[in-house]
């Protein structure tokens, strides 16, 4: 292929790159608006550059006429998360698409690479329009942490700096690096449960403490006042030890309150 040639072939892997680029960051504005939270924190892509594509079909003995199917990452989109819940969540997104075909997962999350290499690459097959008409290119999506991508990001050009040669010790300190970006993975998941632990548990004290007070409202509105000024103090007094549990035990004390009332009531 002359450098024409070159152009004209990478120009569909170009406009998919483009136009990837747009689906998901709209995703991410759309999850954001409907749910105050998105699992895509950036989106970034890129074309192979020419001198990659043909290091790797030499590596991979991919001949010219293969190209399309044998490299896989002409087109490349990279999505970074907050969390490592976050990438099965989004993976499960990208596999419902209608406009892209997962044709199969390499999971170096689960299975890190031996340079400890962590992230979840999606292959899929996209329809792109040309002026030809439509035209199916491969295109690989990586999901990555943050942490992960800041570790790739260093190793990946410390590995250009070096030619692929890098050091042992420097190799070794590498891996112990992906370690620590593992763990700060870990504890960051961890922190996000515990902090929705807590939302959880708000949510029910917040909704448990309106069921409380409208109780003691009915049971104004069936004359029982001393019961429900007892009540009250009872809430009072509650409020101070803020224990959920404390509260489901008034609330169950309140309803039996009422229903007494009522089938007195006229
Ligand atoms: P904003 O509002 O500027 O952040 P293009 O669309 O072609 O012009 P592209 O591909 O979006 O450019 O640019 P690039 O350099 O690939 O970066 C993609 C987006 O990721 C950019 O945002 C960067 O600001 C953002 N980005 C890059 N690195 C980081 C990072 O470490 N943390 C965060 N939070 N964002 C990062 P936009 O889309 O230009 O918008
Ligand atoms: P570019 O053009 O610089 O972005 P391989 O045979 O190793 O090339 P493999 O293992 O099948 O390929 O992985 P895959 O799915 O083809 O993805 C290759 C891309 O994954 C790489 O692109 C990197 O972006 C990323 N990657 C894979 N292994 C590592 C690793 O050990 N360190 C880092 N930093 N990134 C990795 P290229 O080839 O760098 O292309």
């Amino acid at each position: 292929m002359d450098g024409r040639d070159w152009k004209l072939f990478l120009q569909p892997y170009e406009q998919t790159v483009e136009e990837l680029k747009v689906k998901f960051k709209t995703l991410r504005a759309e999850l954001k608006n409907r749910e105050e939270y998105s699992p895509i924190e950036f989106v970034t892509g890129r074309v192979k550059r020419i001198s990659s594509i043909i290091e790797k079909m030499k590596r991979l003995n991919v001949p010219m006429e293969n190209i399309e199917t044998g490299i896989e990452d002409i087109a490349g989109i990279r999505i970074m998360c907050q969390f490592v819940e976050d990438i099965e969540a989004l993976a499960e997104l990208i596999r419902a698409r209608e406009d892209m075909t997962v044709k199969y997962v390499k999971d170096y999350v689960t299975n890190k690479k031996p340079s400890g290499y962590r992230s979840y690459h999606i292959i899929v097959e996209y329809p792109v329009q040309t002026a030809l008409g439509m035209k199916r290119v491969l295109a690989e999506i990586q999901l990555r942490t943050l942490a992960m991508n800041f570790w790739a990001t260093i190793e990946h050009s410390l590995n250009y700096k070096y030619r692929e040669k890098l050091p042992e010790q420097v190799v070794e300190r590498l891996s112990r690096a992906a370690e620590a970006a593992y763990l700060l993975d870990r504890e960051m998941s961890s922190i996000r449960d515990e902090i929705m632990e807590a939302q959880k548990l708000f949510e029910d004290k917040s909704r448990i403490v309106s069921q409380v007070l409208s109780g003691i409202q009915r049971l104004y509105y069936f004359h029982r006042v001393r019961e429900a000024a007892q009540f009250q103090m009872r809430f009072n007094e509650l409020w101070d030890i803020d224990d959920v549990w404390h509260f489901k035990e008034l609330l169950h004390d309140i309803e039996e309150a009422i229903r007494r009332a009522a089938a007195k009531s006229p």
